[in-house]
C-alpha cells in the first residue's frame, strides 16, 4: 500500500533514498500513523542494497511540529501505554545506515525528539529546534531529556525542557546539537550531499562505525573501547577492507561493494 503521510525518493543521489515527511497542513505532526509508515520505510529501505544512506525530510516551513496534540489531547494514561507508540522508535532506532536529518522550520517536541534520533543533521538558517511540551502541560517522552542533554549539556537542555524555548540553527550549530547550517535554498542539497559522501564509503565500515559511534551513549569507556575493537577487527573480514586498502597503496579510487 503507498503511504499517505511520506513521500519515498528512490536514488536521488547515488545510493542514496530520501523521505519526506508530508502532511503539510498539519506543520508534518507526527501521528501514529506518519510514524508506523516512516518505520515501515526504514525497514525497507535499510535491507535495500541499493540504499547506502538515507536522508530525512520535511518541507521549508516544518520538519515536524511535534507529536500529534489533536491526536493525543484525550488519551489517557492507560490508552498511551496500550497504543505503544514508542515501539515504532525502539525499531526506528535500530536503522543500521546512516540516516541524514535535513532540517528547515520548526523541529519541536517529538520532531526535534526525530531529529535526534538522526545521525548527522544538516539545518536551514530557518530551522528552529525546541521542547515545548512543557507548554501543554507535559514533557518529552521520545529521548528529549536525554539525547537533548547528552548533545547539549544539562544548562541549555535544562532551559529549552524547561521553558519550551525554540533555538535557532546558529545556536544549535554553536551547541552541538547540529551538523551545519545552509541557506535554506541549500538545506536539503546540502544534506543528500553529506549522505552520498557516505554512501561513497564502505557500506559495512559505515554501519559497523555508526554502530561504535552510538556505543558510546550507552557504554562505559571500556565497553565501548571494547565493542569498537571487535568491530574494527571484524572489518579485516570484508573484501571492503582488501579493496579500500589496495587501492590507495595502487593510489586510485576505491569501489567498495559491501562485502
Ligand atoms: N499537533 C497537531 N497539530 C499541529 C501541531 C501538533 N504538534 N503543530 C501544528 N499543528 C497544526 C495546527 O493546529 C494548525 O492546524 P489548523 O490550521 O487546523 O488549526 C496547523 O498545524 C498550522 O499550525 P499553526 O496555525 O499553529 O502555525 P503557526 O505558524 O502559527 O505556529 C507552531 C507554528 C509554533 C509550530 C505552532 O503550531 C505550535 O506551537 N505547534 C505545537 C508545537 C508543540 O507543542 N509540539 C510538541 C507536541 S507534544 C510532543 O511532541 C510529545 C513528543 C513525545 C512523543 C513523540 C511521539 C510521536
Amino acid at each position: 500500500m503507498q503511504p499517505e503521510y511520506i513521500i519515498i525518493h528512490q536514488q536521488v543521489a547515488t545510493h542514496v533514498a530520501h523521505i519526506q515527511l508530508n502532511r503539510p497542513k498539519e506543520l508534518n505532526a507526527l501521528n501514529l500513523q506518519l510514524m508506523g509508515e516512516l518505520r515501515d520505510a526504514l525497514k525497507i529501505l535499510d535491507a535495500d542494497e541499493q540504499v547506502r544512506a538515507i536522508v530525512i525530510s520535511g518541507n521549508e516551513k516544518a520538519f515536524a511540529a511535534g507529536a500529534d496534540i489533536k491526536q493525543m489531547a484525550d488519551k489517557t494514561a492507560m490508552d498511551m501505554f496500550n497504543i505503544d507508540q514508542f515501539s515504532t522508535w525502539d525499531t526506528i532506532k535500530k536503522t543500521k545506515k546512516p540516516i541524514v536529518a535535513a532540517v528547515s522550520g520548526f523541529a519541536l517536541g517529538g520532531g526535534c525528539e526525530l531529529v535526534m534520533l538522526c545521525d548527522m543533521i544538516v539545518a536551514s538558517e530557518t530551522a528552529r529546534f525546541g521542547q515545548p511540551e512543557i507548554k501543554i502541560g507535559v514533557m518529552p517522552g521520545a529521548g528529549g531529556t536525554q539525547r537533548l542533554t547528552r548533545a547539549v549539556g544539562k544548562a541549555l537542555a535544562m532551559e529549552m525542557v524547561l521553558t519550551g524555548r525554540f533555538i535557532t540553527a546558529e545556536e544549535a550549530r554553536q551547541a552541538g546539537l547540529i551538523n551545519r547550517v545552509v541557506p535554506v535554498e541549500l538545506y536539503l542539497q546540502e544534506a543528500v550531499r553529506l549522505a552520498a559522501e557516505v554512501a561513497a564509503m564502505s557500506p559495512l565500515a559505515v554501519k559497523m562505525a555508526k554502530e561504535a559511534v552510538l556505543k558510546a551513549f550507552d557504554s562505559s569507556l571500556e565497553e565501548g573501547l571494547h565493542f569498537e575493537r571487535k568491530n574494527f577487527y571484524l572489518l579485516f573480514a570484508s573484501e571492503d577492507q582488501k579493496e579500500g586498502m589496495q587501492a590507495f597503496m595502487e593510489k586510485r579510487p576505491p569501489v567498495f561493494k559491501g562485502k
